[in-house]
């Protein structure tokens, strides 16, 4: 804070807060995957000695793979190579006959850089291209061994190493983060006993019930297929043809349009895994489960006008914000929840627990919290790790299982598929995100980019190589499949209990607070509003009219559409299981706001009084908020008692959608600077429109006027007090509500 403290004046690139010291990143005592993997595996259960000339060891893959390391030159000192290991001796030039060529075609350096570069990018994600990853750990909080068998869910010690994407849908991989969408959220768990990946979303729901509409579903919602518009958002004629005519789709829309689809964090986001999977213990009996992930830093959104801003300010607002609490020591938690359904209680509810289109309302069902993942490490190679990492819900261990889901099954198809594509082969698992802990031994061979070296047998059974690797037992680990019943004849048919499309998106529409059913009105309003065919509008209304007329009449309104008699008469579905409403599926109903890892803009000119900014900055650190100081430029800004305090950054280009609330410090000639400065003015004039807490000690409250916001309105988030300490506490308790939703109402239509 003191400038005699901070003598270079400039924020160190990872010290994005103004705590006036690059934060230091602790890593927990995780063991990473590389170390676990570094120790010998064990011997294998019942292997045989094997015979001369074959396999020396069980474990001589890595073995082979490594014998060359004894020759290997070490890295250090040894500066720029080829790929080959040749070292270069000049970078800048091509090899040419005489200072002005022509270029000699023996460039073999030039050669291999050039063409490495040329094939540089690889296909992206079909879906869920844009993504932000993070390394951390999985800690189950007591053994669940009741339910499953999984190592991983049985051992109170065990740190299990994870690596989590979060992602939006829609956008390619350079699109902006904080688009309407939904977000991705996917973990894989390198367990001791192989990869586990539970690769859900932040919606407890989906589009579709069967796996085969997907590609339908994700062209419709894709930009338009003859001009590749719009980017990052469903708000176009293609979707909302696709959803007028599926139904089923009404519901995860619902919850895209809540704000849901717009989170303030990826740290402040649910995760669902969506489908029903079966857990199963060791005596071998199983139950369903829905998997969740419950964030420590409570869920929050922002508001739409400030995520619109958002793609142009900062289009890489979330993935910076997940980047940069990790590196401040602000690690994001997660933990994790399960919903236990007993197998008698398949059909316990008024919908199929199969269908991936129903939640079970946790009203019903609580959610059992049993673990949390913390992510503590950021990745030191975009690319080799979150753009290469291979999700698949194929990839289960013993204790966990697929349930009949039908959309389910055909992801575990489809993710395998398109990583062979993506990823270039079917040697995928061995590129080091995706590898798992243990020792890889089987007979599969070959294809492209082989990284293991497999000596001996590659068939089984074999007298060879001592008939190794070879099955494991079930009591030793080996995987087998629950003996769950399955029987029937075959057929393209779904079943009955999957065709109410209209009970859940009401119980969710009944459950919200009115500011978020503004808010959905709001975005169904805008989005259709797109939508350039008239008769794809009236049809979504209509399916609107099926889930509760107040919402359907609201967004007719909106577009101009005039409801029928029928339209609103219609019979509305009968409550869930005769649930009206359920608070877990509101946003703002519940949580009291986390203040821990938030930002708060202080804005200060020469003159500002330093006492007042210690004060507003010790206020906020003590509650794990970080301050900020923008000034009208970079640099220093002079104090009223004689100091220098550094700048984090100049009042324009850090605009208030960056932060989560703004304090205005005292000291009169910083006043004066900021009640004549446009960009300041426009600052507090932007966070009152976003519903931010504004804090304004002693004579700060004149910028109001200057600002022309209101004066002397019971507004709970406009904070005066006498002098900074007293302000702080009543600002931190208003912080805590996040936003002023009552401002809403009168902020409506105005401009920032
Ligand atoms: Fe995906 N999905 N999906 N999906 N999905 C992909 O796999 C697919 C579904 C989800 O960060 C793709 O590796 C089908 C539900 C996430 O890398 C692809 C079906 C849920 C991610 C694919 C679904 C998801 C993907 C694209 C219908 C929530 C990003 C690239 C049966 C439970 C993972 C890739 C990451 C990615 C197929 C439905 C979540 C094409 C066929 C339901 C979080 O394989």
């Amino acid at each position: 804070m003191n400038a005699k403290k901070q003598k270079n004046g400039i924020s160190a690139p990872h010290a994005p807060f103004h705590d006036g010291k690059a934060a230091e990143p602790h890593y927990e005592d995780v063991i990473s995957p590389d170390a676990i993997r570094a120790t010998p595996a064990p011997t294998p259960p019942g292997a045989e000695p094997m015979t001369a000339g074959s396999m020396k060891t069980p474990d001589n893959v890595s073995a082979k793979t490594n014998d060359m390391d004894a020759f290997r030159a070490p890295a250090e000192g040894q500066g720029l190579t080829t790929n080959l290991g040749v070292r270069v001796a000049n970078n800048q030039n091509t090899l040419k006959a005489g200072t002005r060529g022509p270029a000699l075609l023996e460039d073999f350096h030039f050669h291999e850089k050039l063409s490495h570069f040329d094939s540089e990018r690889i296909p992206e994600r079909v879906v869920h291209a844009r993504g932000s990853g993070a390394h951390g750990y999985f800690q189950v909080y007591e053994s669940l061994a009741k339910y499953t068998k999984a190592d991983f869910l049985r051992d109170p010690k065990a740190k299990t190493p994870v690596f989590v994407r979060f992602s939006t849908v829609q956008g390619f991989r350079g699109s902006p983060d904080t688009v309407r969408d939904i977000r991705g959220f996917a973990t894989k768990f390198y367990t001791r006993e192989g990869n586990f990946d539970l690769v859900g979303n932040n919606t407890p729901v989906f589009f579709i019930q069967d796996a085969i509409k997907f590609p339908d579903f994700v062209h419709a919602v894709k930009p338009e297929p003859n001009n590749e518009v719009p980017q990052g958002q469903s708000a176009h004629d293609s979707f909302w043809d696709y959803v007028s005519l599926q139904p089923e789709t009404l519901h995860n829309v619902m919850w895209a349009m809540s704000d849901r689809g717009i989170p303030r964090s990826l740290r402040m986001v649910e995760g669902f895994g969506i489908h029903t999977y079966r857990l199963v213990n060791g005596e071998g009996e199983s139950c369903f489960v829905r998997f969740h992930w419950k964030p420590v830093y409570g869920v929050s959104s922002l508001v739409w006008d400030e995520a619109q801003l958002l793609t142009g300010r900062d289009p890489d607002f979330h993935r910076k914000d997940l980047w940069q609490a990790i590196e401040a020591g602000d690690y994001p938690e997660f933990e994790l929840g399960m919903q236990i359904i007993p197998e008698k209680d398949e059909h316990a509810f008024d919908f199929d627990i199969l269908d991936a289109t129903k939640l079970i309302p946790e009203a019903l069902v609580p959610v059992r919290i049993v673990g949390k993942m913390t992510l503590n490490r950021n990745p030191d190679n975009f690319f080799a790790e979150t753009e290469q990492i291979a999700f698949c819900p194929a990839n289960i261990v013993p204790g966990v299982e697929f349930s009949d889901d039908p959309l389910l099954q055909g992801r575990v198809f489809s993710y395998v598929d398109t990583q062979r594509h993506r990823l270039g082969g079917p040697n995928f698992n061995e590129i080091p995100i995706n590898r798992p802990l243990g020792a890889v031994r089987n007979h599969q061979r070959d294809g492209r980019h082989r990284m293991q070296i497999d000596p001996g047998a590659n068939y089984e059974p074999n007298s060879l190589s001592g008939n190794w690797p070879r099955e494991v037992s079930p009591a030793a680990g080996g995987f087998t499949t629950c003996q769950s019943p399955a029987e029937g004849r075959k057929t393209r048919e779904r079943s009955p209990s999957f065709s109410d499309y209209f009970s859940q998106p009401r119980l969710f529409w009944l459950s919200q607070t009115k500011p978020e059913q503004d808010h959905i009105v709001n975005a169904f309003s805008f989005e259709l509003g797109k939508v350039v065919r008239p008769y794809i509008r009236e049809r979504v209304v209509d399916l609107l009219t099926r889930v509760d007329h107040d919402l359907a009449r609201r967004v007719a309104e909106n577009l101009g559409i005039t409801l029928s008699k029928d339209q609103l008469s219609r019979a509305l579905p009968k409550a869930v299981n005769g649930l009206e409403s359920d608070p877990a599926l509101s946003l703002y109903g519940r949580d009291v706001q986390v203040l821990k890892s938030r930002r708060v803009a202080l804005l200060a000119a020469d003159g500002v009084s330093e006492a007042s900014v210690q004060a507003i900055c010790g206020a906020l650190q003590n509650a794990g908020v970080h301050p900020q100081l923008f000034a009208p430029h970079m640099g220093m800004i002079k104090t009223a008692e004689g100091g220098e305090l550094k700048v984090d950054g100049t009042i324009a280009g850090n605009p208030s959608v960056l932060v989560d609330a703004v304090v205005v410090p005292e000291g009169d000639a910083s006043l004066n600077a900021l009640m004549a400065d446009g960009d300041a003015k426009y600052y507090l004039r932007q966070a009152y429109k976003h519903l931010k807490v504004i804090g304004l000690p002693g004579a700060a409250k004149t910028m109001l006027k200057a600002a022309a916001l209101p004066e002397n309105d019971a507004d709970a988030g406009l904070v005066a007090a006498s002098d900074a300490p007293k302000l702080m506490k009543l600002f931190l308790s208003a912080m805590k509500r996040h936003r002023i939703w009552e401002r809403e109402e009168k902020t409506k239509g105005t401009a920032a």
